[in-house]
């Protein structure tokens, strides 16, 4: 697999950028005390809501806050529609919006991906065709975490720090079954993150994972029941983006290799409803340092934990027994 498979929408160009995009791990570091971060005016009668929310998606929409403190958040993610979704969160550069996402960042995908289908491109076109059509802004934003893929009519909880104040987006870009990208339907959404409080409390976790350049390191064997995984970000890829990380529930016959194809969005398939397992959550992209937590209640049966990255090799199966 080439280097190039492993860019993703929106960021692809990371690449390019030496990682500034996983900037040293802050993990305790609160936003009030960065004082060239100075959060901007909020509406006077905004009610904040603090460290769980509620986050719906939709065919195409991200049902979220438009407000959040900085500090360990959990997105109590449920998936309302018919298609499968994800909750990916990124900081932009200082100054840009949503309505500068979308008119010079986001557009540049879907040539891309026409051109892929059409085969006028391949894959080794992709970081050269974004280098000329998306500014060096668009390829400087912060993934700090979000929520995993996650199949229709299922819920998960997933936690991480947002360390800064800013402005931050939402975004799904799972594919629509005719090949179009989510994002452009109205799956991105907007978050402004003010300075929030200094003290919090994280979830306890019942069993850790680590993810490495040679693998996921974790239990093989869990009990039944609901667990809270931390996820630690032991090393970025090579030369690409972050690490994610993604709960299958794999069945009798689950083709592992049509799996770790559809995790690939340069794949003219890859990332296209409908998903060829039940996908039950994870994190997003997070840069080497960081953690997070994914608590899911589990039935006994197959499983498989697997990065958007590298999914062939950076994954881990395992069994929950009675
Ligand atoms: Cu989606």
């Amino acid at each position: 697999m080439s280097g190039l498979n492993l860019i993703k929408p929106i960021l692809a160009c990371i690449l390019l950028l030496t990682l500034s995009a996983c900037e040293a791990p802050q993990r305790e570091a609160r936003a009030n005390d960065q004082g060239n971060m100075a959060p901007q005016a909020l509406p006077q009668d905004v009610q904040i809501p603090v460290n769980k929310v509620d986050v719906t998606t939709t065919e195409y929409a991200i049902l979220a806050p438009d407000y959040l403190p900085t500090g360990w958040t959990t997105f109590a993610f449920t998936n309302r529609g018919g298609q499968e979704h994800f909750v990916a969160m990124y900081r932009l550069v200082e100054g840009k919006t949503i309505k500068d996402q979308l008119r010079e960042v986001a557009p540049a995908f879907d040539p891309i991906m026409q051109g892929l289908r059409s085969g006028e491109m391949t894959k080794a076109d992709i970081g050269p065709f974004l280098e000329h059509n998306v500014p060096d802004w668009g390829l400087q934003m912060t993934w700090v975490g979000g929520a995993g893929l996650l199949s229709n009519g299922h819920s998960v909880e997933a936690t991480f720090n947002i360390d800064k104040p800013g402005i931050y987006l939402l975004e799904c870009y799972v594919k629509a079954p005719d090949g179009q990208w989510h994002t452009l339907m109205g799956m991105l959404h907007q978050i402004q993150v003010y300075p929030g409080p200094t003290e919090q409390q994280l979830p306890s976790a019942t069993h850790n994972l680590i993810i490495a350049n040679s693998g996921i390191s974790g239990p093989e064997v869990v009990k039944a029941g609901k667990h809270t995984f931390r996820i630690d970000i032991g090393e970025n890829p090579p030369g690409s983006l972050p690490y994610d990380l993604h709960l299958a529930k794999l069945e009798e016959g689950t083709d592992l290799q049509q799996v770790y194809f559809w995790m690939d969005w340069t794949n003219v398939g890859g990332l296209r409803a409908p998903a060829p397992v039940t996908f039950l959550g994870g994190i997003e992209q997070m840069g080497v340092g960081n953690h997070g937590y994914v608590s899911v209640d589990l039935a006994p049966g197959k499983y498989l934990w697997l990065s958007e990255v590298n999914a062939a090799n950076i994954n881990l199966p395992f069994v929950v027994t009675e």
